[in-house]
């Protein structure tokens, strides 16, 4: 897929070296500050410099120090940015990521909307994802996997987890998929990322917690992007959770309409077919996309997603 080589390089990264300046990872953000770790793995409070140069989770960074804290002075250039276009701005959630792990669960009821346009966006940034479905313990369990049926049969790994469950069995499950990667865990509240965190992550949190807590006046809910390295995966390449705090809206107003179904894998398996190159697969002849769903190969409820997207998207902004 071509989306998959394009880059979003927004804070327009300065490519000039500077030995001078020091290697970093940006661990957390709290508003005009973050936290930057060194190659040593030790972290200390930087600000960048310039007010338009935004720094995300996941950049690397060239700083230098000014007393107790530093200042970042470039950002690398980035592999992958991924960010949600609302109306009126846009947010990043963190950079040069391996995969996203849409993490979910049966209670409470997951918005397939809020799936879709995350996936959307991952597949625009060229972000591979995998959806894992947690509390299987809980009643509605079949109700869930049901729901995400056509995102299986779309070629997505959706793996089933119970935290209530041995925590040996979610490692054995989740580590493989985890391994050597930077993951961005992203899903409602009230779905468990905090708990899979605590589950495979217990001393990066309360590492982490201390120096956040201090930039975030004492506060336990997770109101910033943090990245967390998995315990035990010292010198092995580096495993990373990255939490991220929920979200009232997805906007994908950065993609453009005509896109939009490229973006979504069980339409997008058609869309070559149509009678129309530019079909909107709203309601041309020909369409080879409705016809698919006529025949219950894409499932009613996608179609009925793609087509209030479609709206969305078409709407003027201003
Ligand atoms: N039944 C059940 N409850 C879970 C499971 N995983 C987490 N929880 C509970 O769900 C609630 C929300 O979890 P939390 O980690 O805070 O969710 P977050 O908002 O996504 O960070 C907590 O009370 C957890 O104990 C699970 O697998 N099964
Ligand atoms: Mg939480
Ligand atoms: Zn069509």
């Amino acid at each position: 897929m071509s989306s998959r080589t394009r880059r979003f390089d927004r804070a327009e990264p300065r490519l000039d070296h500077d030995a001078s300046l020091q290697a970093g990872l940006v661990v957390a953000t709290h508003g005009r500050h973050c936290i930057v770790e060194t190659p040593e793995r030790t972290r200390l409070i930087c600000h960048p410099r310039g007010k338009k140069s935004e720094v995300v989770v996941g950049d690397r960074v060239r700083w230098r120090t000014t007393g107790d804290e530093g200042v970042i002075e470039q950002i690398e250039p980035r592999r992958n940015l991924f960010f949600r276009q609302d109306e009126w701005r846009s947010k990043s959630f963190a950079a040069n990521l391996d995969q996203l792990l849409v993490w979910i669960a049966v209670e409470p009821v997951f918005s397939e909307m809020q799936l879709t346009r995350a996936l959307i966006a991952a597949d625009a940034a060229g972000i591979p994802a995998t959806i894992v479905l947690n509390k299987i313990d809980l009643p509605g369990a079949d109700a869930a996997r049901q729901r995400l049926a056509p995102y299986r049969a779309m070629g997505l790994a959706v793996l089933e987890c119970s935290l209530r469950g041995t925590p040996h069995d979610t490692q054995a499950l989740l580590l493989p998929r985890l391994h050597a990667r930077a993951s961005l865990v992203l899903g409602p509240s009230g779905a468990g990322k905090s708990t899979l965190i605590n589950t495979l992550a217990p001393h990066a949190r309360a590492e982490v917690g201390a120096i956040s807590e201090a930039l975030n006046s004492g506060r336990h809910t997770t109101t910033t992007t943090q990245w967390y390295w998995l315990d035990g995966a010292e010198g092995e390449a580096g495993t990373a959770l990255i939490d991220s705090p929920g979200f009232q809206e997805f906007g994908l107003h950065h993609i453009p309409v005509a896109d939009l179904a490229r973006h979504m894998p069980d339409l997008a398996h058609y869309i070559g077919q149509c009678r129309f190159h530019n079909c909107t697969h709203l309601h041309e002849p020909g369409c080879a996309v409705r016809s698919a769903a006529d025949a219950g190969a894409i499932s009613a409820h996608r179609l009925k997603l793609y087509a209030d997207l479609h709206a969305e998207l078409s709407q003027p902004r201003w």
